[in-house]
């Protein structure tokens, strides 16, 4: 199985079977960034105004919905405006880790109505394949918005000191990735999955394994710590984007920067590069 890391966006999108995909690598394209910003604030007009001023140079927006203390309608239908405003796409790192028929609800309706603003959504799947299945027959209900334009990441590793995400865990992610390739676009994860994806049999695989080409979203970016007191570890964005990241996600090392618009260019320009040498040097 060969991995697509080498290629540039633009040729990724240009017959991606994911309509998701094809729309992010065409949004990183245009708008020459790699950066998912998480935006991890506790006032929607925090996340709001984040949105707004970062919104220009960022490919995807990461929610913790969760955490916001005043979450309101008009939270989420602006935050959709913002989004569609500038271009970028909104992932909820909601991390869904429960029986099918709970992530079912917690993913679709409920509080947080998440399929109704979020693109992009995330699992663990400690629960077995059958929360992946779930999720994604969520999409064919007949009152689910825009299946088209919603997707799956499957959290395969983790960047906290000590996480159990590894090995057969991980290997296990890349097979149901494989099963349900129409709603999942791929992974967070620290590095590219293809020689994990390679250890697989093709029977195990599934067909079609060489023409996949999974994203892979790496979190734990950061340009100027090497992380946290409560286990979180960094990397930089070419460290990131080396080791096969497509998108970079920072958080602290952007919202909490005196100037966030300042921080995130240079995000953007250090992820930017970064992928430039991966493809190349060309487009
Ligand atoms: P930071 O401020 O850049 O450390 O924020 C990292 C974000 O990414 C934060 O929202 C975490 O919940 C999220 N995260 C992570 O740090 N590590 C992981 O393995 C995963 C998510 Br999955």
């Amino acid at each position: 199985m060969s991995s697509k890391s080498h290629l540039p966006y633009s040729t990724r999108a240009l017959n991606h079977p994911n309509p998701l995909t094809k729309k992010l690598f065409t949004i990183a394209e245009e708008k020459k960034s790699n950066v998912t910003v998480s935006a991890d604030v506790t006032t929607s007009a925090e996340l709001l105004d984040l949105a707004d001023r970062l919104g220009p140079y960022i490919a995807v927006l990461k929610t913790h919905i969760d955490i916001l203390s005043d979450l309101t309608d008009t939270t989420l239908t602006t935050l959709q405006s913002l989004a569609a405003k500038h271009n970028f796409l909104i992932f909820e790192d909601r991390k869904f880790i429960d029986i099918g028929n709970t992530v079912q609800k917690q993913y679709h309706g409920g509080a947080l109505k998440i399929s109704e603003w979020a693109h992009i959504i995330n699992c663990a799947i400690l629960p077995g394949e059958g929360i992946v299945e779930a999720l994604a027959k969520t999409t064919e209900f007949p009152d689910f918005p825009a299946p088209q334009e919603r997707g799956l990441l499957i959290l395969a590793e983790m960047t906290s000191k000590g996480s159990l995400a590894t090995g057969s865990y991980t290997e296990r992610s890349v097979e149901y990735a494989r099963r349900y390739k129409g709603f999942v676009m791929g992974f967070v994860s620290t590095r590219a999955l293809s020689e994990v994806g390679a250890a697989l049999s093709s029977d195990e695989a599934g067909n079609g394994a060489d023409e996949e080409d999974f994203v892979v979203f790496t979190t734990g970016v950061n340009l100027s710590d090497n992380g946290d007191k409560l286990g979180q570890q960094y990397q930089t964005p070419e460290s990131a984007v080396g080791r096969g990241a497509d998108f970079i996600i920072a958080g602290r090392g952007i919202y909490k920067a005196e100037d966030p618009v300042e921080a995130v260019r240079r995000y953007r320009d250090a992820g930017w590069g970064a992928y430039l040498e991966r493809v190349g040097g060309g487009k």
